[in-house]
């Protein structure tokens, strides 16, 4: 049987350490969700860092943690805390993920994050090659690997790689400032198949290779010397079932099964029925525009003063990347915003904006989709937003309005949505008033036709077609050698 594996930055798994104790938690992610269907049906390994760096651990915990990944079909990829630093925390996180977000003013061009880059992604490599059997497939995952397909290529050369891109692909006119840009589309070039969420990454990606390789590319085929490389769109989807059915039973709970959050939050319902409840939730990222949403609330209760107390923002920012100094600043930008907010218009029995500065589990998360009448989304730059998806899966009744800033991917799937530009803030304050004050027949029309569509193209639907396609081109493949 042909095998497939899965190459990604991050096992889906992490190491927790409790009283000397090492042990596994398994990944909720999308990701992990997606690729446990498939490389579990091809009984491939998935290549990967565990997500702590070597000095962390001794020699000997860190061969038993090896060891427990092995068992759970992993093959470790060790980082050292330098490569950790300069790899992941540099090269990936301050150079790439903001020019690829249109950042430029963020990027950092040290040529010595660019080495570690080179250096670990040859890791990936070499450790994915260790597996590979004749006739295996492999599915390598985003921005911190877009040199493994080209290094796979360039030892085995009979496999069929493909790539899949979770963050957007810049235009050329912005994807040119790299210094490294010919490198990197080398590595990506060396996959059989280049994914995308959404067309128009795609096309600034053959855009880029027409104008950097003068390759000759028809439709989404790109011809070099003997053989093809692919690029296309498939936009992920999340486990839809997964989200609906666990907001139906958030419905059907009894007041002693009810989380501590979704008492406070019907405790805060029974004082004023009338009160609505706006969800954002996100990654504390410059890229979703945080900011942007918040001078947009405060814009909307200035305006509208009759909402004052009426109209709550509850807004989730999961910690991340805090050793970036860019992420730093934002946090400080995001507190003196809701504390501004707080202290121009709440009062003791109001808090426009409850910010909660922390991951939550998967039940408060779900709880939240189901309580919220409206989710207002602003990224300024996102590949796709998932969170997008969740809130959409999670409505039942089919109430609940979507604001949904223009600058994701995830907004082609979402013309129903109210689509604003993030960076207009007077827009956005008219969308929030637009959606609280929509009819609820009107609600459900266009909630009904998100549904329908999100639900038919979940995350397995995603990763099957990707696979399909991946043996599609295996085929092409062999045709065009043959002729
Ligand atoms: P992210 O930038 O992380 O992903 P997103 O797609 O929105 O963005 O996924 C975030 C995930 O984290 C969601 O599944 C959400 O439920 C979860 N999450 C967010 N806040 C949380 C909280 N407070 N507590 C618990 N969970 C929380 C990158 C790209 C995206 C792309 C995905 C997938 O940047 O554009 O959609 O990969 O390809």
């Amino acid at each position: 049987m042909n095998k497939l594996h899965i190459v990604s930055n991050r096992l889906p798994f992490s190491i927790v350490t409790q009283q000397d104790q090492i042990s596994l938690k398994p990944s909720v992610g999308g990701l992990a969700t997606g690729m446990k269907s498939v490389y579990k049906d091809f009984e491939g390994r998935w290549i990967g860092w565990p997500g702590v760096a070597t000095e962390d651990f001794s020699a000997s915990d860190f061969e038993k943690i090896d060891t427990m990944l092995q068992k759970e079909g992993c093959e470790t990829v060790p980082l050292s805390s330098y490569e950790v630093e300069t790899f992941y925390e540099g090269f990936c996180n301050r150079t790439i993920w903001p020019l690829f977000h249109y950042f430029n003013q963020y990027v950092d061009y040290s040529p010595e994050f660019w080495e570690s880059y080179v250096k670990v992604n040859q890791k990936f490599a070499d450790k994915t090659i260790e597996v590979i059997d004749d006739g295996d497939y492999v599915w390598v995952h985003d921005y911190q690997l877009m040199l493994v397909p080209g290094m796979i290529k360039k030892k085995r050369p009979d496999i069929i790689i493909g790539f899949f891109l979770h963050i957007p692909f810049p235009s050329y006119e912005v994807f040119r400032f790299l210094p490294w840009r010919n490198e990197i589309l080398e590595g990506l070039l060396g996959a059989d198949l280049v994914g995308f969420h959404t067309y128009d990454y795609e096309r600034h990606f053959l855009s880029s290779v027409r104008r950097l390789f003068g390759y000759e590319i028809s439709f989404n085929r790109i011809h070099i010397e003997e053989r093809i490389v692919l690029a296309d769109a498939f936009p992920m989807g999340i486990d839809y079932d997964k989200f609906h059915n666990a907001a139906l039973q958030t419905i059907s709970k009894t007041l002693r099964e009810k989380s501590q959050l979704h008492q406070e939050l019907e405790k805060v319902f029974f004082v004023s029925p009338e009160r609505k409840l706006i969800l954002s939730i996100d990654r504390l990222d410059y890229s979703k525009g945080i900011p942007h949403r918040l001078r947009a609330f405060e814009k909307f209760l200035e305006k509208y003063p009759e909402y004052r107390t009426k109209a709550t923002l509850v807004m989730l920012a999961v910690p991340s990347r805090n050793s970036v100094p860019q992420y730093q600043q934002l946090k400080r930008e995001v507190e003196e915003l809701v504390g501004r907010i707080n202290g121009l218009y709440g009062s003791v029995n109001y808090s426009p904006v409850w910010y909660f500065y922390r991951s939550l589990p998967f039940e408060n998360l779900v709880e939240l989709y189901s309580m919220s009448d409206v989710a207002l989304l602003t990224p300024v730059r996102d590949g796709m937003n998932l969170v997008a998806k969740e809130y959409v899966a999670s409505r039942i009744n089919q109430t609940g309005v979507m604001i949904i800033s223009e600058m994701t991917g995830v907004v082609k799937e979402m013309a129903e949505a109210i689509v604003i530009n993030p960076n207009n803030e007077d827009e956005v304050a008219e969308a929030i008033k637009q959606a609280l004050e929509m009819p609820v027949d009107e609600q459900r029309a266009r909630m009904a036709v998100i549904q329908n569509r999100l639900k038919r193209y979940d995350v397995f639907k995603w990763a099957e077609q990707f696979v399909a396609s991946l043996k599609r081109i295996a085929q092409i493949q062999r045709d065009f050698i043959s002729k």
